[in-house]
């Protein structure tokens, strides 16, 4: 049997939350589960965490490093986060999407904006959010890898943060992660499935209606 495979346009998930709502762990189960996403590694001037490996979860970059990236315009956007430089390095980007694959970002409410700026059309965008304050604190403790310093005052951003739910395009409370898991891929099946980013409808259609 031959397959059908409608040329389409990829997209560009994006996924934001405050720290510790469970976005890595869920970002995580939905690459491992489909091929044509593919994730977007950041760069960042924050020091690596124990566990963290360079160009898998960031390539870990000076300050001075940064500035001069982003001087070259290589970052399709930055911003501080917590204080430290945050960037997604554009070239990568421009390449998955060209090839038909989606690519998913793990950026705050600041790159949201400036990505939907620049490419409305391309983007879906989902907040994550914790179940409760309680699980959000004992979240971001078990975790440990982090100062009970910078702990606290990830608590204390985690409401500003919360509070630009309303910019994005879908919300999910992540209470059991197989259920958020789930939630978040019926999100990309239906996101991919959209009219106007399915590109080679007119064409098959077409050949449909002439019986070809
Ligand atoms: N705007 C922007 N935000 C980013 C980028 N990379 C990571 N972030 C955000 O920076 C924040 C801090 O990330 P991180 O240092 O990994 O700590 P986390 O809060 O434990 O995930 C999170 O909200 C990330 O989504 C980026 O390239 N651009
Ligand atoms: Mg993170």
């Amino acid at each position: 049997m031959t397959r059908i495979n409608l040329h389409r346009r990829g997209l560009m998930l994006v996924l934001s939350s405050p720290s510790g709502a469970g976005k890595t762990t869920l970002s995580r189960l939905l690459l491992a589960g489909d091929s044509g996403l593919v994730m977007s590694v950041s760069a960042t001037t924050r020091p690596m965490r124990p566990g963290e490996i360079e160009g898998r979860d960031y390539y870990f970059l000076s300050s001075s490093e940064f500035t001069a990236r982003r001087e070259r315009g290589e970052f399709l956007e930055y911003a501080k986060v917590f204080g430290f430089d945050y960037g997604t390095p554009a070239q990568m980007v421009e390449n998955t999407l060209s090839s038909g694959k989606d690519v998913l970002f793990d950026i705050d409410w600041q790159g949201t904006q400036h990505l939907k700026a620049r490419a409305r059309e391309d983007l879906v965008s989902v907040f994550i959010l914790p179940p409760s304050t309680a699980e959000l604190q004992q979240r971001l403790t078990t975790r440990a890898q982090d100062s009970a310093e910078i702990v606290a005052g990830r608590m204390a951003k985690a409401a500003d943060e919360m509070s630009h739910w309303p910019e994005y395009d879908y919300v999910i409370v992540n209470e059991d992660v197989t259920e958020a898991h789930g939630q978040l891929r019926a999100i990309l099946q239906a996101e991919r499935l959209r009219r106007e980013r399915q590109t080679g409808l007119p064409e098959f259609v077409q050949k449909l209606r002439g019986g070809g």
